[in-house]
């Protein structure tokens, strides 16, 4: 359900940047040819040609949709491209544009809080940006305004044919404007100069909203694409949302709007305008009818979330009509596969982001013949997440034989799977360090119990006793613990805290060597490997069968509805492993030699805590965006 949050007194400006076409931009980019054709992604799953999942904007001139199959779009477009998404594991594959999404991301991080609300659209508090650029330098001391920026959309700015862009220049510079005109009159130059970046650094065009928050500025990218830019002054919300239909609103898409139509007949959001808050909080309850109240108004207090990365890792496949799942073999089948990739994934984004996941999920969609109880769902399930492809596989397996079990109930009736979907989440971050540290620290110690490292999750297992338990939930024990307190707590087993506290006593430093004292520390190291066991016995419970934990509805995984919440900073490091006093040591404190005892990667890491890398700037000039690409030659 929405939630109503008031504005906050100040005005911001917000910006929602949409890729174009973006699957076929990144085909296109691969594959240069591609460029001015019509083209389309289509599926995996050559029925009818391939549904259409991306549309580029020369196709859609025909008439090419994406509810559209391959075949149909032939049909209305026969020079059509039809380019198949990637594959891999039987399905989809879509690293290439999560990469490349990340690739616009990190340009677009350079100017304010930045929030990745999909794998193709993010959002920018630009506030601070416009305000210096307010402050400093005002649109109207400006000498030249980039051609670009003059193409922007204003709405409510009467413009005709001609006058156009000098009718925009002189909105932008008007010098009586009030302070949020003038805001967003600096946030559209920081936009179109972002986009300009965009389109040099990535060869990708995009579109952009600006507007005073969220809401707006999401509604106003989609008004004009695509590489255009809409800016929505305070004056023209009124007439925006006047005849915007309910359902194109972000939240208004299912039954609550669905609800308004029917119950209340309201049919645009301006028609919403004629119910008091009392009304609709009587409707909708308390919150609901308050942000239904404030959202006719223009009203969002939504915060911009600094998240760079996916809030989790979800991986689906459906299995439409006849190709439902209906045997325990075939789903086993494809669960494996779907756990294949998840497992790649969250393994690379604890190897690049040191991030790591605590939740596996599992849900699928489901029918049972002769069905007595349609209205049953196949319950979602969950549990801890162990690392390694064989334990994932395992326990979604079990997952999944949970969920049949309580789907079925006491039927003994046929079943069939239409769609299978796994999750990883509950995304937290690894201190720096840990991982090398650790696996250096586990490489100090007799093999008998030498661990992979916690960058380095195996798949085989120790023998499990009652003692030993399972290798990888004991790393993921070290990991999240890691992950959820100071790297304080998870050394205070001594080897740490003897570094710090002995740092001071420069003479007795250094005479010992760090190595020697790693090596000497087994114990120590023991002592906090068994916290951690019964930390992790707690959370994980057991590693033969997986606690599961109930989902009432079926959870929208797609990476498109949720990004983490890291907090990462304009470098691009995490802020929490920035500074050396987490581990209660003083970098002039520690003696260069026993540094230089340590492994290099370990060095490297230790000295990035004190000196983190500078980013080098790689901005370049602009110019339209309209003369930037023609379609390439071929021969
Ligand atoms: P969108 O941003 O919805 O669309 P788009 O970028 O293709 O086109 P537009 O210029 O109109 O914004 O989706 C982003 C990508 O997500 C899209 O290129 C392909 C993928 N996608 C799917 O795979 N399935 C879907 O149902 C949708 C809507 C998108």
């Amino acid at each position: 359900m929405p939630i109503a949050r008031p504005e906050p007194q100040n005005a911001r400006v917000i910006a929602h940047v949409d890729m174009d076409c973006f699957y076929v931009q990144v085909e296109q980019r691969k594959n240069p040819e591609l460029r001015g054709l019509p083209t389309a992604v289509v599926q995996y799953n050559s029925w009818k040609g391939g549904g259409l999942i991306a549309v580029g904007y020369e196709a859609r001139k025909f008439g090419v949709k994406r509810s559209m199959r391959g075949d149909e779009a032939k049909r209305i477009c026969p020079n059509i491209q039809l380019i198949q998404v990637p594959v891999a594991r039987g399905k989809a594959d879509l690293n290439l544009y999560r990469n490349a999404g990340s690739e616009v991301v990190s340009i677009l991080a350079t100017k304010g809080r930045c929030e990745r609300a999909s794998i193709d659209e993010v959002y920018l508090d630009l506030t601070d940006a416009a305000e210096m650029m307010l402050s400093e330098t005002p649109p109207e001391v400006l000498e030249e305004i980039d051609e670009e920026v003059l193409k922007s959309h204003v709405l409510g700015l009467h413009v005709e044919g001609n006058e156009r862009e000098e009718n925009v220049k002189e909105w932008l510079r008007q010098s009586d404007a009030d302070h949020q005109d003038k805001l967003l009159a600096c946030g559209a130059i920081i936009v179109e100069q972002l986009r300009m970046k965009v389109l040099y650094e990535t060869k990708f065009t995009c579109s952009a909203g600006i507007a005073h928050n969220k809401m707006l500025a999401k509604l106003a990218s989609a008004m004009h694409k695509p590489a255009q830019q809409t800016v929505v002054p305070s004056s023209s919300v009124k007439d925006l949302l006047a005849s915007l239909p309910v359902k194109k609103m972000k939240q208004l898409g299912g039954k609550l709007g669905s609800s308004l139509q029917t119950d209340l007949g309201v049919n645009t959001i301006g028609d919403l305008l004629q119910f008091s808050q009392e009304k609709l909080q009587e409707h909708y309850g308390v919150n609901t009818g308050t942000w239904l109240w404030n959202i006719s108004r223009g009203i969002s207090g939504d915060a911009v979330v600094d998240r760079l990365l996916p809030k989790s890792h979800g991986c689906g496949k459906t299995f439409p009509g006849p190709q439902a799942l209906k045997t325990i073999a075939s789903v086993e089948n494809w669960v494996n596969q779907l756990c294949d990739e998840l497992s790649d994934r969250i393994q690379s984004d604890l190897d690049q982001n040191r991030r790591i996941a605590h939740t596996l999920t599992l849900h699928a969609r489901a029918f049972k013949e002769n069905d007595m109880e349609p209205q049953r769902k196949f319950p979602s399930k969950s549990c801890p997440l162990r690392y390694g492809t064989a334990k994932i596989q395992e326990d979604a397996v079990k997952l999944f034989d949970s969920g049949l079990r309580d789907f079925l109930g006491s039927q003994h009736i046929g079943w069939g799977i239409t769609s299978l979907s796994i999750a990883a989440s509950k995304i937290s971050d690894l201190p720096q360090g840990t991982c090398s540290i650790l696996k250096f620290l586990q490489g100090k110690i007799p093999s008998s119990t030498s661990l992979s490292g916690a960058g380095e999750f195996h798949n085989e297992s120790l023998p499990l006793s009652s003692t030993v338990m399972d290798q990888e939930i004991k790393q993921k024990a070290l990991a999240s613990e890691a992950a959820s307190n100071d790297i304080d707590i998870i050394f205070q087993a001594k080897p740490l805290k003897r570094i710090g506290s002995s740092v001071g006593k420069t003479k007795d430093v250094r005479k010992s060597s760090i190595l020697k004292f790693f090596q000497s520390s087994n114990s120590s190291f023991h002592t906090m490997n068994q916290a951690c066991e019964r930390s992790s016995l707690d959370q994980a419970s057991s590693s033969s069968f997986p606690e599961c934990e109930e989902h009432s509805d079926l959870e929208q995984i797609d990476e498109q509805v949720g990004f983490s919440e890291d907090r990462i900073d304009s470098d691009g490091h995490h802020n929490q492993t920035r500074n050396g006093y987490t581990w209660g040591i003083n970098m002039e404190n520690i003696d260069p030699s026993v540094l230089d005892e340590l492994p290099m990667e370990i060095q490297r890491e230790i000295r990035e805590w004190f000196h983190p890398p500078k980013r080098a700037n790689t901005s370049r000039k602009g110019s339209s965006i309209v003369h930037y690409f023609s379609p390439v030659k071929k021969g």
